[in-house]
């Protein structure tokens, strides 16, 4: 969604601006606009699992951009090309490795591109990017790496809305919303928990929230636009109840009006009944709802269990027993509401227990992982289970700190460096994690992901094999069939009957598939929560 806030802010200025969504239009796309047009600004946003990827894509525009005479350092022409998202915010030491790149944006972009814009407009950007705060670059001609002053957040986030310049159908989540044209909004940007394994661990607890008004006008321009679906991207919807509530009471006028059906993600104990409630008579039609897993140990090694952040409830969790109990009574409470809802889990996580009066981190078993799963087939009954496997990105606080180097599988940290081929060959560092299709099952992780070490392909085959078998056993006693979620491709590993039974193929048979390097995704909200 980056691209749609910064060019809002663009447009607003007055430049104009075009978006290329190369996952889904991929990268030759490029080649066929940069030959036919002139930009005289490349910003490109990406994650950090996709550093490779959005360097060639750098390299690839200096290079058309140097036939047409634009990337000559002395040029007044000269376009520069800047590179921000979480990839950038955490960029570590690959920065002097990417010369052709002009600045890489550190966290918030809001301001920082619309001072970059004013500059290359007057054409004095390379001289001037050392006073725009957030960037970081290796300035060609002195041969180092700058680093300008922090760039405070916004805050008041109420003007920047989006602007969506394109829609493609496949930005539809048509499993769950149809053919109603489908949008993803955000009303506040932040979490107040700290997971271990989420780059929220490691941006405080503060949560940026905007204005009833705000989100008001947003969604009158989403219906003028044909928006008939909405899936609020927050990382956590309903954390604070009471405006949760007016947000949803909001909606409910645009359900009545214009059908608008929604969904978004939250955790459960960030809901009760009388929220549920008022969800399902506003046009909820899906939840995603970050369980991660329900072994109590494991959710205290996840560090999910943190009392008293979720405002406006009855203090409802003290003890992990208690996440787990909330969380069949919440799943009950949608399942008699009929609500469509899934279940999140991630396997091999860190497992914290006291032994001898001593805390100790260790990995989940496999017994914590087939109480998990036992947990959420059969007491949760949730319509889909999205299961994923513990991956490290730079920005949690389990890929670099001392307590989790058990999980890591190593005492060095997992940083953004590690995501750039050109760092990990500078510093000889190993390619962790295995390439298998079996991980596509876990919710598109591969091999750019590191991993913990014993989570190899056999041992997640024997995951899977285990939850294939519970959820047949499941389906075959409930009418309400559960479906697990897995990327289209791996479908043809595990056929599922008329009946909602998955027939699951040996291991052996589980071969290379081959498809192109850009990460394809559906509107499935796939984000660890
Ligand atoms: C919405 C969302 C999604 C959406 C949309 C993703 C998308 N590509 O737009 C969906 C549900 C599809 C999704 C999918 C995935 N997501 Co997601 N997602 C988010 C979420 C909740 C919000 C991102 C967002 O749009 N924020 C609003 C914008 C305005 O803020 P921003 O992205 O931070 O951008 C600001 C700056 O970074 C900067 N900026 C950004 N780009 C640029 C470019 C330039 C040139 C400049 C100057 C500045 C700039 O300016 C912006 C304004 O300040 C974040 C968590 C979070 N709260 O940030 C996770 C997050 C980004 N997702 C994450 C992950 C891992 C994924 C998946 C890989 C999950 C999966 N297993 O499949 C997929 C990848 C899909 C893909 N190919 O992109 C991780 C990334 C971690 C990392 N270090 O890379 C995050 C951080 C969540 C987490 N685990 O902690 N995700
Ligand atoms: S996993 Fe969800 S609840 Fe936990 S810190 Fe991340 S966004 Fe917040």
């Amino acid at each position: 969604m980056a691209p749609d806030y910064l060019a809002g802010v663009l447009l607003r200025k007055g430049y104009n601006v075009e978006i290329l969504d190369l996952d889904i239009l991929g990268i030759s796309a490029l080649d066929k606009v940069l030959s036919k047009k002139d930009y005289d600004l490349i910003g490109i946003s990406y994650l950090s699992f996709q550093t490779d990827i959005a360097m060639v894509i750098a390299e690839r525009c200096h290079k058309i951009l140097l036939t047409k005479g634009r990337r000559n350092l002395n040029s007044p022409n000269y376009a520069p090309i800047i590179v921000g998202g979480v990839g950038a915010t955490w960029c570590d030491g690959i920065v002097p490795l990417y010369p052709n790149i002009d600045a890489f944006c550190i966290g918030e972009g809001l301001i920082t591109i619309s001072e970059i814009a004013d500059s290359v407009r007057k054409k004095i950007f390379l001289k001037d990017r050392a006073k725009i705060k957030g960037l970081i670059y290796f300035d060609k001609q002195k041969k180092k790496v700058i680093q300008t002053p922090k760039r405070p957040l916004v805050g008041n986030i109420d003007d920047y809305l989006p602007l969506r310049l394109h829609f493609y159908p496949s930005y539809n989540f048509t499993e769950i919303f149809g053919i109603k044209k489908t949008a993803q909004m955000m009303t506040q940007i932040g979490c107040p928990y700290c997971c271990v394994f989420c780059g929220e661990s490691t941006k405080g607890p503060f949560v940026r929230k905007r204005s009833l008004t705000s989100i008001k006008r947003e969604l009158k321009i989403l219906m003028r636009e044909g928006y008939r679906a909405i899936y609020f991207d927050d990382s956590t919807f309903t954390y604070d109840k009471k405006r949760a509530l007016q947000i949803i009471s909001l909606i409910k006028n645009f359900h009545k009006k214009y059908g608008v059906i929604w969904g978004f993600n939250t955790r459960v104990d960030c809901l009760d009944e009388e929220i549920l409630i008022k969800m399902k008579e506003s046009g909820v039609a899906y939840m995603f709802t970050g369980v991660e897993s329900l072994a109590p140990e494991v959710v205290v090694g996840m560090n999910k269990v943190i009392p008293g952040l979720n405002k406006n409830y009855p203090p409802l969790i003290k003890t992990p027993q208690d996440y787990v109990e909330r969380a069949k009574k919440v799943y009950k409470i949608m399942n008699n509401l009929g609500i469509i809802k899934s279940c999140f889990l991630i396997f091999g996580g860190p497992k914290k227990i006291v032994e001898n009066g001593r805390k100790k981190m260790m990995v989940e078993s496999f017994e914590d992982t087939k109480k998990s799963i036992n947990t959420a087939v059969f007491e949760l009954n949730p319509n889909y289970i999205s299961i994923n496997i513990l991956r490290f990105i730079p920005d949690a606080i389990m890929s670099f700190t001392e307590p989790y180097a058990v999980i890591r599988g190593q005492k060095e940290p997992f940083t953004g460096g590690y995501f750039s081929s050109r760092y990990r060959k500078k510093y000889k560092i190993k390619k962790r994690g295995f390439s298998h299709p079996i991980y596509l099952a876990f919710e598109a992780a591969s091999d750019f992901y590191p991993m913990p070490p014993h989570l190899t392909p056999k041992y997640c085959y024997k995951i899977l094999k285990y939850l294939v078998t519970k959820v047949n056993k499941h389906n075959k006693k409930f009418k309400v069939k559960t479906k697990i979620w897995i990327d289209e491709e791996f479908e043809r590993f595990i056929p599922r009957d008329k009946n909602g039974i998955y027939h699951l193929v040996s291991f052996t048979k589980i071969k290379k598939i081959h498809r192109p390097p850009t990460l394809h995704h559906h509107l499935i909200p796939p984000c660890p929560h």
